[in-house]
């Protein structure tokens, strides 16, 4: 399988976990696109579903397949979230963000009783860092953010977005992070989130709940 062949299986797989009536969380990036087009599918069939995006992008994409879209404020617990990654580690810890929907993906994720992750076999690490980590900074004051990371045992730290900088859907930029191998994500998660001005980072740990690992040689690998 390629690479879109096992996305799209990944994605597909995960849409079989959606019940009639659910309150769902739709991902954002390549492959939650397929879970997010076999809902669509389903939807044509009369499937009920109500659905909380991770970004504009998916948002407008479940509302062009007639997904009914609510706002986040607007919904208790979500029952089950489908989203990608970047990374995955055996613990079911990731790093995201590489789409630039971070904050709003990780505010789902944490009203979510479930986070199923979909992704392809390139997306397995043994340990988080090779890819590397976005961190969701205020435009006012990313330079010295910048400075501050840059203190931390971080080889680079690269502003997104050439030439102009990448602006979220929350009106924030993304700084890249390459942190190498990292040893504790969760030290260093608490460690960002002490400088003023980082509002989040691509660290989801504790989060995840499943990985739906779609593989070259056409299986689908769950990881729970
Ligand atoms: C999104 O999926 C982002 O967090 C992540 O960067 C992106 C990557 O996945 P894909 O390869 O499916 O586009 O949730």
């Amino acid at each position: 399988m390629d690479a879109l062949t096992m996305k799209k299986a990944a994605g597909e797989f995960a849409a079989r976990y959606v019940e009639p009536h659910m309150l769902i969380g739709i991902g954002t990036g390549s492959t939650a696109y397929w879970f997010i087009q076999a809902l669509g599918e389903r939807v044509k069939q009369g499937l009920q579903i109500r659905a909380v995006a991770t970004s504009k992008e998916s948002a407008q994409l479940a509302s062009a397949l007639q997904i009914p879209i609510l706002e986040l404020n607007d919904v208790d617990e979500i029952v089950l979230t489908v989203d990608g990654a970047d990374e995955v580690d055996p613990q079911l810890r990731l790093i995201k963000g590489g789409g630039g929907a971070l904050l709003q993906e990780k505010m789902v994720a944490a009203a979510s009783r479930r986070l199923v992750i979909v992704a392809d076999e390139r997306k397995q690490v043994q340990q988080l860092g090779a890819f590397p980590l976005p961190v969701e900074v205020i435009p006012a004051g990313w330079k010295h953010v910048r400075r501050r990371i840059l203190e931390m045992n971080c080889s680079r730290v690269e502003l997104r977005g050439n030439p102009q900088p990448f602006v979220t859907d929350h009106g924030h930029y993304i700084l890249d992070c390459y942190f190498g191998k990292i040893e504790d994500a969760h030290a260093l998660n608490i460690s960002l989130h002490q400088i003023p001005g980082v509002v989040e980072t691509g660290l989801f740990l504790n989060l995840a709940t499943e990985a739906i690992i779609a593989r070259a040689d056409g299986s689908i690998q769950i990881i729970r």
